[in-house]
């Protein structure tokens, strides 16, 4: 019998523009275009920030939440799992990488293919919003807020030779700067363009295998185009062809290397047609069919 995908729902967008991301996963739950594709699929837990805490800052909130994710990501890759986390905001990526670092950081890196329409690499000196859905990447290789660095261990999860961009086409200043001077790959969505997606996935699969024990795909849902995934907290215009990421994906999903996946900003209240929930649940059926852990 095929084991099943474990899906862990991240129901925060405390860090987002909007709050609400916050409701992705609940609506991918209850999706009636999920539910028909009768997938083996396990729902582990959607996790949802505390009521009543308005005593506490943003930063320590998502501390909160990403400890509970990263507590059940960790579990679920002990046991050798396989997994999808759903979000929410992109803060998600924190708990999840930092659950995974947990398990496996006594046999090696691991390595990370972020797909996204920004870079996520602010720090609270250099971003201009204060939303700390583009911080997540930075936090993950050491920098930021504190409370996000540490979650479960006082160290970066991420090596920056380990970490690749794809599909990046709108940022600010002290992000590029950060990865410039960290010497991280980033795929532009010009050369994405040029070259087509899939070959560059290949490639950014290939560096972020070369020195790790294994790695993970987050999939920000703005790096698709708004025509086809309009559904999105930020969504920025020229973006990837929907087919083309769901072909690559399809190709990568039988890499023994490849840990778990992450789809993350989906906000319903912006979706048209149901668009980026069929999508989305495209993307699922892609990843519970063929991920061979
Ligand atoms: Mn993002």
């Amino acid at each position: 019998m095929q084991h099943p995908l474990y899906l862990i729902g991240y129901a925060s967008g405390i860090a987002g523009a909007s709050c609400h991301t916050g409701e992705g996963p609940l609506v991918i739950q209850k999706s009636p275009f999920l539910l028909n594709m009768n997938l083996p699929l396990q729902w582990k837990k959607i996790i949802q920030p505390l009521q009543q805490q308005s005593l506490l800052r943003d930063d320590e909130m998502i501390r909160q939440v990403c400890l509970e994710l990263a507590h059940e990501v960790a579990e679920l890759v002990r046991y050798k799992q396989r997994f999808s986390i759903m979000g929410g905001d992109h803060t998600s990526a924190i708990g999840t990488w930092s659950g995974v670092y947990d398990t496996l950081h006594d046999q090696g890196n691991i390595g990370l293919v972020w797909i996204d329409a920004h870079m996520d690499s602010h720090t609270p000196e250099t971003t201009e919003s204060g939303h700390i859905h583009g911080m997540p990447l930075a936090s993950l290789m050491g920098y930021g807020y504190g409370t996000l660095t540490s979650i479960l261990h006082d160290a970066p999860k991420l090596q920056p030779e380990n970490v690749c961009l794809i599909g990046v086409r709108s940022f600010e200043r002290g992000e590029a700067e950060l990865l410039k001077r960290l010497n991280v790959r980033v795929y532009f969505i010009e050369e994405v363009k040029e070259r087509g997606f899939i070959p560059v996935l290949q490639e950014a699969v290939q560096q972020v295998s070369r020195h790790t024990i294994g790695y993970g795909i987050s999939l920000d849902l703005d790096s698709i185009d708004p025509s086809e995934a309009p559904g999105v907290d930020v969504p920025e215009k020229n973006g990837l062809s929907a087919s083309e990421v769901c072909e690559g994906l399809l190709q990568v999903m039988s890499d023994p290397k490849l840990i778990g996946t992450e789809i993350v900003e989906f906000d319903p209240t912006r979706d048209k047609a149901h668009l980026t929930e069929k999508l989305i649940a495209n993307l699922i059926k892609i990843i519970a069919n063929n991920d061979k852990l």
